[in-house]
């Protein structure tokens, strides 16, 4: 359950509250692959949609872009401490003297100076200029402690509020839990009603660990057309809300954020109008019960290299776990 709640615009926005006492915005605008249209739609959803939550990262080449946005919007009048802005480390630089480099180069190219969350994109080292699929020796070894500390040492110097991860598996939980001296307080995962990942969003909660669902609408390009399928639209129809706003529906009432991407004006508007109602319990279960259980976004192109490895296939990725 949203713990939480604030007025923005015309309409109140939910938030859940983090382990470390902050709140995130239950609903923050994706910004991947959103190009240089990231400036416009990143101002057009805090100034005229309402949303107070921005999602980006170093690898999606758009920060640049996205903090010209954030800071039309803060020219415009919105307060810096109402916005919940968050990056990610990319995997080059995961290596413990590269952390603080990389972020305040992240902090320089989105003109703030703290992040409210700092992400490590994906637990996995690669090497400078690494292929894709990568060839051998692009995938490293990493000091995942030494990175822990330098991560924990950010929010000791007030360059970021909160940390966490993406893309976890129940062993790299474990692992990561047992070398941390601050409690990541979120986890990034891609949810949605065809990849609900049941088993990392308990473990998630077991853990006292947010969950935010990426790619909330089946993703983009050669992703899954959620937005097309039967039980969606049969639901989006009797509701009268559009298949955009139950998808994300699902996903606050599943008790996540949700941090849906669009570069159209009337979609992001659309996306957040998702407060003051709620799925009826019938359909938030049809929608649990899609079949067909699969990730969009498996990694494959990232990390692996069938005959060289060190991860010789997606399931080496996910510690065959799915
Ligand atoms: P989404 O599931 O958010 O889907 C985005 C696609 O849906 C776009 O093609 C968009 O097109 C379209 N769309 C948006 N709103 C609607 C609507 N109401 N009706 C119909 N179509 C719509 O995909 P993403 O994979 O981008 O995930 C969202 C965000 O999550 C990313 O942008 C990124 O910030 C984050 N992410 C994080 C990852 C990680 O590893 N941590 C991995 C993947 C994503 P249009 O723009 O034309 O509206
Ligand atoms: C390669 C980046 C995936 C989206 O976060």
């Amino acid at each position: 359950m949203a713990q939480a709640t604030f007025m923005a615009e015309d309409q109140k926005i939910e938030s859940f509250r983090l382990p470390s006492g902050h709140t995130i915005p239950a609903i923050g605008l994706g910004t991947w692959r959103s190009g240089s249209q990231a400036d416009n739609s990143v101002k057009i959803a805090i100034l005229e949609g309402g949303y107070r939550h921005i999602d980006t990262a170093w690898e999606y080449g758009v920060q640049e872009s996205v903090g010209h946005g954030v800071k039309a919007a803060i020219h415009a009048g919105v307060e810096r401490r109402d916005l919940f802005i968050t990056s990610k480390l990319w995997c080059t630089e995961l290596s413990p003297e590269r952390v603080r480099p990389a972020l305040l180069n992240t902090l320089q190219q989105l003109q703030l100076e703290y992040l409210d969350l700092y992400l490590i994109h994906w637990l996995f080292r690669l090497a400078d200029g690494a292929s894709r699929p990568p060839k051998p020796g692009d995938v490293q070894e990493m000091d995942m402690e030494g990175v822990c500390r330098e991560m924990e040492g950010l929010i000791k110097d007030k360059l970021v509020r909160d940390i966490g991860v993406c893309n976890f598996t129940l062993k790299k939980m474990n692992k990561l839990l047992g070398l941390a001296e601050t409690m990541p307080s979120i986890c990034q995962m891609e949810m949605h009603p065809g990849w609900r990942n049941d088993k990392m969003l308990e473990a998630c909660k077991q853990n006292g660990i947010h969950v935010t669902a990426y790619s909330p609408l089946g993703s983009q390009e050669g992703g899954r057309d959620l937005i097309h399928d039967e039980t969606v639209d049969r639901i989006a129809k009797k509701l009268n809300k559009t298949p955009g706003q139950v998808l994300v529906k699902w996903a606050i009432q599943r008790g996540t954020s949700v941090i849906p991407k669009s570069n159209n004006p009337d979609r992001i508007k659309e996306n957040i109008k998702v407060f003051g109602w709620e799925l009826p319990q019938e359909d938030f279960q049809a929608l649990c019960n899609i079949p067909d259980q699969k990730r969009v976004l498996h990694g494959e192109q990232l990390f692996v290299n069938k005959n060289a490895g060190p991860l010789r296939s997606v399931a080496d990725v996910w510690d065959h776990e799915d």
